[in-house]
């Protein structure tokens, strides 16, 4: 049976690394250590990070932070050639692509599982899961050319909104806490702040499964702990992503 996720699913205080940059020594690679290597700002990154946290997996996946802004230059050379977060070093291979990457530490690491038993249900994870990158690029398009609320925004939105409760056992999109959960709150804790600052759009008004959602996911510790300070995000889009 899938563990429910409660207040304190993945709740483990831990101390934070110091994100590593270009002065930085890289660690000792392929010394048979797991390490997940992320970017503390980096959405992608959060979702390999929560479903590591989930999973109770702190003592088991070293967490390495890299500095996005001062990129260690061993970072591409000597673990990602793609040199992007994240990536994981398991096994003596090194993986990327946060939505691959979820779906390899759920099936190969203990913990929790994140996938339902139920065939119809793990179906929709999978479509879910596929159309995060589509539904990240509905949402953030619009930001990045300075454009108002599209009619893509508001289907997006309200396609997830339809999705939520698609099973009618809510809040979380799967009855139970699940992958496809992970794929989207990242991208939803931005979009909610910039839309709110900048379009001044509540993404979840007239959206009440979309609501109950979010405040679902803020009660669950893996998630939270890997939460950051929502106008540091949008100064941080704003600077680099010329969101505006
Ligand atoms: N499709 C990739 C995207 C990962 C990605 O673009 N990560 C950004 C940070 S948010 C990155 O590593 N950029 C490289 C850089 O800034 O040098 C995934 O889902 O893992």
């Amino acid at each position: 049976m899938a563990a429910a996720a409660g207040p304190s699913a993945g709740s483990v205080a831990e101390t934070l690394p110091p994100a590593l940059g270009s002065t930085s020594q890289p660690p000792p690679v392929f010394d048979g250590t797991t390490r997940l290597y992320i970017c503390y700002f980096c959405p992608f990154a959060q979702r390999a990070w929560v479903t590591r946290n989930f999973k109770g997996l702190q003592d088991k996946m070293e967490l390495v932070a890299i500095d996005l802004q001062d990129k260690p230059a061993w970072y591409k050379e000597k673990v990602y050639p793609q040199g992007t977060v994240p990536s994981l070093e398991h096994d003596n291979e090194v993986r990327g692509e946060s939505l691959d990457l979820i779906k390899y530490i759920d099936s190969n690491f203990d913990g929790p599982t994140l996938l339902p038993e139920d065939a119809a249900k793990r179906q929709f994870a999978d479509e879910l899961i596929a159309h995060a990158n589509a539904f990240t690029k509905a949402l953030y398009s619009p930001l990045m050319a300075h454009a108002a609320v599209s009619d893509e925004v508001v289907a997006a939105l309200d396609k997830l909104e339809a999705e939520l409760s698609k099973f009618n056992d809510g809040p979380f999109f799967l009855g139970q806490f699940s992958l496809a959960d992970i794929a989207y709150v990242t991208i939803l804790e931005r979009v909610q702040i910039y839309y709110s600052h900048l379009r001044n759009y509540d993404i979840t008004k007239g959206r009440p499964n979309l609501e109950k959602f979010i405040e679902e996911m803020n009660k669950i510790e893996a998630y939270t702990q890997t939460k950051k300070d929502p106008l540091f995000l949008l100064d941080l889009a704003k600077n680099h992503l010329k969101i505006a």
